[in-house]
């Protein structure tokens, strides 16, 4: 009898309308040998498609499995209609091995995230870490800062904090808060981290400027701006918090707070160099520089 390769052995054990999410050859168990973890989802059964993850190890010629998630399993019950929004077979605990990191988007709220971690112990897969908070529009990724090949876990959410003054939600983007969940003793710890990608800074930047400008917190406002640029030739002889808080109380205040009053204001575009927000009587583009001092507004412009 011919032997089978493991795509063919994987091809009699996965639906031939499966949605693949991800698949990973790494030897999980430390056992020398590369073992297939397989997602995916199988939309054949079940509306929010029933998600499975399969994993395949060889031993010697042969090929054994097991279905790591599947609708019988109870551990994982809470993830049987979820789908992987991002997969990572990444070593987060610092013993060499990979686990393996997922973000699950959830069915019926896709923007949703629940994050859900494998490790190998003994041989077996199990799960070591799962939250009991489903994270608003969230972002799991996994960052190695220190290149010391152990990675840490990253989860952006959604915060709703600024929506009187800037709308946010369904399509519209939202200012996004950052976590590093770092392994530490058997769980993995969070801490504060800046959001990652640039127009996401940009965008948090610049609501938290309009915002500091709108509750007369020019102490904040004033960190959050690139000077003396910002204060263009009216900050040429002094752009102290003084000087700044005078430039902006007659140059941009009112106009702000009288749209604002009216209706929070529209975020229109957002990029990592600027942002475009429309209230009810004029357009607001905030220019935004990315330098070592972090995300800096550079100009206010009012149309
Ligand atoms: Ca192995
Ligand atoms: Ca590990
Ligand atoms: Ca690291």
């Amino acid at each position: 009898m011919k032997k089978l390769s493991m795509s063919e052995y994987a091809h009699h054990l996965v639906p031939e309308k499966a949605d693949i999410n991800f698949i990973f050859k790494e030897d999980f168990d430390n056992d020398g040998e590369l073992e297939a973890v397989i997602g995916y989802n199988n939309w054949d059964e079940c509306m929010f498609g029933n998600f499975y993850i399969l994993l395949i190890s060889q031993h010697q010629d042969a090929f054994e499995h097991q279905w790591v998630l599947t609708p019988e399993n109870k551990i994982y019950e809470s993830y049987l209609h979820s789908f992987p929004k991002t997969a990572y077979a990444v070593d987060t605990t610092g013993d060499g091995l990979p686990e393996l990191v997922l973000g699950l988007g959830l069915p019926g709220t896709a923007y949703n995230m629940s994050p859900l971690v494998i490790q190998w112990h003994k041989g077996l897969p199990r799960p070591i870490w799962k939250t009991s908070e489903t994270f608003i529009e969230g972002k799991l990724h996994v960052v190695d800062d220190n290149n010391d090949g152990v990675y840490d876990i990253v989860i952006e959410k959604a915060i709703f904090d600024y929506t009187d003054i800037v709308s946010a939600g369904g399509t519209l983007p939202s200012v996004q808060q950052s976590t590093l969940y770092k392994w530490n003793e058997g769980t993995y710890t969070p801490n504060v981290y800046s959001v990652l990608a640039p127009k996401d800074r940009a965008f948090n930047t610049a609501v938290f400027f309009l915002s500091a400008i709108y509750k007369e917190d020019y102490k904040t406002a004033h960190q959050l701006v690139l000077l003396p640029t910002f204060m263009k030739l009216d900050g040429l002889d002094e752009f102290n918090i003084d000087a700044f808080s005078s430039y902006v109380r007659s140059n941009i205040r009112p106009t702000l707070a009288k749209d604002i009053e009216k209706a929070a204001i529209m975020p229109r575009y957002t990029h990592s160099t600027f942002c475009e927000f429309e209230g009810t009587n004029y357009i607001y583009i905030v220019s935004l520089t990315h330098g070592p001092g972090g995300v800096k507004v550079s100009s206010l412009k009012i149309k």
